[in-house]
């Protein structure tokens, strides 16, 4: 029986990576006084190392050019980029993508609990979620490096799982992500993909439904797969997924 929904964050929620986390990296590398700087490209080629410091270390360790950081010069340069970051998401220039709040909202009323399972710092997802006022909703926040291993591991989606005591079977995951999808379903979980701005020529197997997005009543979404229009809801998650 359906008993929760686990949301990503990073362009699930909400597309902040190009004009969000991608600005604050380069803003903090700038104030830092390193010589590089991430264009929208090449951060789409970056976005497949999950999480900011270790996305840091795998740009410098490929970069002949740029000068050597230990793992604290890092620690403290993402610190600084997580300011900015959250300094940003409290500036309201970015939205919820269509029928997140909506089905938020809704199945918070049906009783079904709801948590978060991210890669991205804590603070990035409490800023994002007091910005939009649904903080409240949330029961478990998953997120950072509050597990060993980032997705594509399961790690995050076991841990929410485990501290929102239900099984697997009985939740459903929100991804735009290849690694997010392979690490909710390496939990077992079934997976709604709704792709994003750098996701969108990833691959996609072994999810449940793949959509533009969530849909709202006067702005359907499309199941990718057959091109129907729908809204979803908690009638549709519950099984009436047809
Ligand atoms: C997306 C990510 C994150 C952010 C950066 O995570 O890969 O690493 O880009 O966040 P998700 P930090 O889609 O799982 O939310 O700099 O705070 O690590
Ligand atoms: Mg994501």
């Amino acid at each position: 029986m359906l008993q929760a929904l686990i949301f990503d964050v990073d362009g699930t929620l909400a597309e902040t990576e190009r004009d969000g986390h991608r600005i604050a990296f380069n803003t903090a590398f700038r104030e830092a006084g390193l010589p590089f700087e991430w264009d929208e490209s090449l951060y789409g080629e970056l976005l497949k190392v999950t999480g900011g410091k270790e996305r840091i270390r795998f740009f410098l360790d490929q970069c002949d050019t740029c000068p050597e950081l230990n793992e604290h010069a890092i620690r403290a340069l993402h610190q600084r980029k997580t300011e900015l970051y959250t300094t940003w998401l409290k500036t309201g220039e970015w939205a919820l993508r269509p029928g997140v709040a909506r089905l938020i909202r809704e199945a918070r009323e049906e009783g079904l609990k709801l948590a978060i399972a991210t890669t991205t710092t804590r603070d990035n997802v409490e800023a994002l979620l007091q910005h939009v006022g649904l903080l409240d909703a949330f029961h478990i926040i998953g997120a950072g490096d509050i597990v060993p291993q980032k997705k594509p591991a399961p790690d995050i989606y076991l841990w929410v799982l485990e501290q929102l005591g239900i099984k697997h079977d009985d939740a459903i995951a929100f991804e735009d992500s290849e690694n997010g999808l392979k690490a909710a379903r390496a939990a077992g979980l079934r997976v709604i993909v709704t792709p994003s701005y750098y996701t969108r020529e990833e691959q996609f197997e072994g999810a449940w439904a793949l959509l533009s997005d969530l849909g709202e009543p006067d702005q359907p979404a499309r199941d990718l797969l057959t091109g129907h229009n729908l809204i979803v809801d908690v009638k549709w998650l519950r099984g009436e997924k047809a």
